[in-house]
């Protein structure tokens, strides 16, 4: 089932996602729900705190339009190691016709579980290596803004409060 993307600044955008105990068929139908929410957005990745789920769960998919699918789940992921630096304009569907620069690891390690809750391990870089700290900020309430200088970070507040307020008419 596709569910509602929450927008900025929805304060359920701040919860912290919860451990998950045990990847029970509850979970996994979250999972499913999730990659089917990330595909009809369509986006490169999703985590739960943005369907207003608090759990530690996000689902990456960078192929290409015309590429076969590349479903990846992260499920209680933790970053293990990180190196270098790379600055890459970023985009959120839960910041609609947003795209601002975020400074990040051009590197990182990252272990977390998979749909069927078995433990792996990733090493990632580029677009993968950005979106996994894209979704673990989610995970823990923090948000594309939050890596923004006071200015610009007032201007797309602004911009979100405004077209909030628009839909709320
Ligand atoms: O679809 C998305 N594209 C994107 C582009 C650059 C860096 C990060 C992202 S993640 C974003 C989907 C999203 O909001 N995930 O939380
Ligand atoms: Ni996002």
């Amino acid at each position: 089932m596709v569910r509602t993307i929450l927008h900025y600044p929805d304060e359920r955008l701040r919860q912290v996602g919860k451990k998950v105990d045990k990847v029970t068929k509850e979970i996994q139908a979250l999972v499913d729900d999730m990659a089917e929410t990330m595909y009809a957005a369509p986006g490169v990745g999703l985590a739960a705190t943005q369907i207003g789920e608090a759990v530690a769960i996000f689902v990456i998919d960078i192929a290409e339009a015309d590429a076969p699918s590349d479903l990846r789940v992260f499920i209680n992921p933790e970053i293990v190691e990180r190196a270098d630096e790379i600055t890459w304009t970023e985009g959120c569907l839960s910041f609609p016709g947003v795209t601002e620069d975020v400074d990040r690891a051009a590197k990182v390690k990252v272990k977390a579980m998979d749909r069927q809750g078995k433990a792996f391990e990733l090493d990632a870089e580029g677009l993968l290596a950005v979106a996994i700290q894209h979704e673990l900020d989610h995970l823990n309430g923090v948000l594309m803004i939050d890596h923004l200088g006071p200015l610009k970070k007032r201007l797309v507040h602004r911009k979100m409060q405004k077209r909030q307020d628009a839909q709320a008419l």
